[in-house]
C-alpha cells in the first residue's frame, strides 16, 4: 500500500478539531488542520449544542486539511461525545436544535422510566451504567410534538455524516451508548424501544467502524475543494471508542483513563460483564471497535477543573491552567478529597461552591484558595481513578500491569503523578490526541493503508508517538 491521507473530525465537549492523518504500515503522522472551541448555547427552552457552528468549523477544517495535504484526501471520519442526537423529519430537516446532555430536562426522568422498565432488565439487555442523560432518558423528556414529527434519530456524529453525504445510518459503538441497544446481540433492543413507547422506525441501519458511508455531496465538495473520489468512512464514532483504539498498549494487561472533559476509566474485554455486582457498581459495557467491550465507569473528569477555572476567569482571578497546576504542585499531600462522581456536579455553574459542599458532606475541610482547590480536585480524581481501576479488575477478573492515560489530561503532569501513586501502578501518559489517532487508523485500515488488528494499530502508535511514564512512589506516612 502507498499510504493514505485521511481527515479525522474529533468533536470533544470542550473543543473540536480536524486532524490530518498520513498513514502507511510504517508511518503515522497526525497534524492539526483546524481547532475550534465548542461553546454551548442557552435558549429559553434549555441548554443546546451549537450544531451549525460545529458543522461550519467541520467544513472549514476539511478545507484546511485539503490545503495542507500534498495529494488528495481519501476519506473523512467523525467522532464525538456520546448519547446526544438530532431528530429529523421526513424531509431530513432537524425538528429542533439538539440538546446538551447537561441540560436539566432529564431531571427526575430516569425514575419515571424505571417505573415502566425495570432497571435490572435495562442492565441485562444494554449493559450500560446508569447515567441520567443516557439517550433513552433524553427521549423520555422529549416533547411529544417533536417526537410526532420525527422520522429519524441521528446521533451527533451520524448527523454530521448525514450533512456531508446525505446518507443516514447509525454507527454501532455510539448506538451502544443509547440505552436502547442490545449489548450481547449487537442490534437495536426492539423490546426496550417498544417499552419506551418509541417508534422502531426512528432507529436506523447500523454501521460498523470501517464501513464506507459514501461520497460527499456536491455542495460539500464545492465548499471545501475536496475531490469527488473522497468518501466518508464510519469510525468508532463514540469518541471513547476511538480513544481506546488509540491507547498505545503493548498487550491486553492494561487499564485506561480516557481523560478529557470526562474521564472514562476501565479495561478492554472480549465480552460484556452483566452480573448483579457489576450493575451495583454501576459499570458499563460499551461497544468498541472490532467487537471489543469497553468495561468502564464515567468519572466526572476535568470538567470539575474546567468549570472552576471558568468561574475564576469570570471573577477576574488567575485562570491560566499551567500556572494553576504549578501552584497546586506546591500544595502538600493529605488534603481534602470528595467523591467526584456525585451527580450534583453534572450541570454547569458554581463549581467551587459545589466542591465545598461535597467536602463538607464527606466530613472534610473545605479547600481554601485556588491552589488548594485545584489540588483537591486532582487528588479526588486520582483516588477515583484508582478505585475504578481496582473495581474494574475485580469485577471482570481482567488483570492489569499498567494504566494508560490518554487525551488532554495527559498534559497534566501532576494528575498523572497522583494517579500513578494512587493506583500503585505505572501510568503511561499520551498520546494527547489518542481519539483522533484511533479515528484515523480505522479509516486507514478500511482503505488498505494498514492491515491487521487493534494490536497492529497500537504497535504503530507506539512506534511513532512518544509517551511519558510515571512510576508509582511508595506512600509516606504524610500521605492519605
Ligand atoms: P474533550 O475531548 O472532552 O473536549 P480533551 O481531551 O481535549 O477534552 O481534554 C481537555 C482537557 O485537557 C482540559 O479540560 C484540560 O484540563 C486539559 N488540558 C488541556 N491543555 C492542557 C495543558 N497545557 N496542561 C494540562 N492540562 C491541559
Ligand atoms: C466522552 C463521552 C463519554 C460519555 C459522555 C457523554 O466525551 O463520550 O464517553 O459518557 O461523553
Amino acid at each position: 500500500a502507498n499510504g493514505s491521507t485521511l481527515a479525522a473530525v474529533d468533536l470533544g465537549a470542550s473543543s473540536g478539531r480536524v486532524m490530518l492523518g498520513r498513514v502507511a504500515p510504517d508511518r503515522l503522522e497526525l497534524t492539526e488542520a483546524h481547532r475550534f472551541p465548542n461553546v454551548p448555547v442557552r435558549l429559553p427552552d434549555g441548554l443546546h449544542w451549537d450544531v451549525l457552528r460545529l458543522y461550519r468549523d467541520l467544513l472549514d477544517g476539511l478545507a484546511a486539511a485539503r490545503r495542507a495535504c500534498d495529494g488528495e484526501l481519501r476519506s473523512v471520519g467523525i467522532d464525538s461525545w456520546a448519547v446526544d442526537y438530532g431528530l429529523l423529519d421526513a424531509a431530513g430537516t432537524l425538528v429542533s436544535n439538539p440538546y446538551h446532555y447537561r441540560d436539566s430536562r432529564t431531571d427526575g426522568v430516569a425514575a419515571e422510566v424505571h417505573e415502566r422498565i425495570d432497571p435490572a432488565q435495562l442492565y441485562a439487555t444494554t449493559g450500560l451504567q446508569f447515567l441520567p442523560f443516557t439517550t433513552i432518558y433524553q427521549l423520555a423528556a422529549e416533547s411529544p410534538v417533536r417526537l410526532r414529527h420525527a422520522e429519524h434519530l441521528a446521533l451527533l456524529p451520524d448527523l454530521f455524516t448525514y450533512w456531508l453525504t446525505g446518507e443516514l445510518g447509525t454507527e454501532r459503538t455510539n448506538a451502544s451508548t443509547t440505552g436502547l441497544f442490545d449489548a450481547r446481540r449487537g442490534t437495536w433492543a426492539d423490546e426496550l424501544v417498544r417499552q419506551a413507547g418509541l417508534s422502531r422506525d426512528l432507529f436506523g441501519e447500523l454501521r460498523r467502524p470501517g464501513d464506507v458511508v459514501g461520497p460527499l455531496l456536491p455542495e460539500v465538495r464545492a465548499e471545501t475543494g475536496v475531490a469527488s473520489s473522497m468518501v466518508a468512512t464510519a469510525v468508532g464514532s463514540h469518541d471513547t471508542a476511538s480513544a481506546v483504539v488509540g491507547v498505545p498498549a503493548a498487550d491486553e494487561r492494561f487499564a485506561y483513563v480516557s481523560c478529557g472533559t470526562w474521564s472514562l476509566v476501565g479495561v478492554e474485554l472480549d465480552g460484556p460483564v452483566l452480573t448483579a455486582a457489576s450493575r451495583e457498581a454501576n459499570f458499563t459495557n460499551e461497544g468498541g471497535v472490532d467487537g471489543t467491550v469497553r468495561y468502564l465507569r464515567n468519572v466526572m473528569g476535568l470538567w470539575l477543573l474546567a468549570e472552576s477555572v471558568a468561574e475564576w476567569e469570570r471573577a477576574g482571578l488567575t485562570s491560566d491552567l499551567p500556572t494553576l497546576l504549578a501552584m497546586a504542585s506546591d500544595v502538600g499531600p493529605g488534603g481534602p478529597v470528595f467523591d467526584p462522581d456525585d451527580p450534583a456536579f453534572i450541570p454547569p455553574g458554581d463549581m467551587t461552591g459545589r466542591i465545598a459542599d461535597a467536602c463538607r458532606r464527606a466530613g472534610q475541610p473545605v479547600p481554601e484558595g485556588q491552589a488548594r482547590t485545584v489540588r483537591c480536585i486532582l487528588d479526588s480524581l486520582a483516588d477515583a481513578y484508582a478505585r475504578t481501576v481496582r473495581d474494574a479488575v475485580a469485577l471482570s477478573g481482567h488483570e492489569v500491569d499498567v494504566v494508560h492515560l490518554v487525551g488532554g489530561g495527559a498534559q497534566n503532569e501532576l494528575l498523572c503523578r497522583l494517579t500513578a501513586d494512587a493506583c500503585g501502578l505505572p501510568v503511561v501518559a499520551g498520546p494527547v490526541e489518542a481519539t483522533a489517532l484511533g479515528n484515523v487508523l480505522v479509516q486507514a485500515r478500511a482503505h488498505g493503508a494498514v492491515t491487521g488488528d487493534l494490536w497492529t494499530m497500537r504497535a504503530l502508535i507506539r512506534a511513532t508517538h512518544p509517551v511519558r511514564r510515571y512510576e508509582p512512589r511508595p506512600r509516606t506516612s504524610t500521605d492519605r
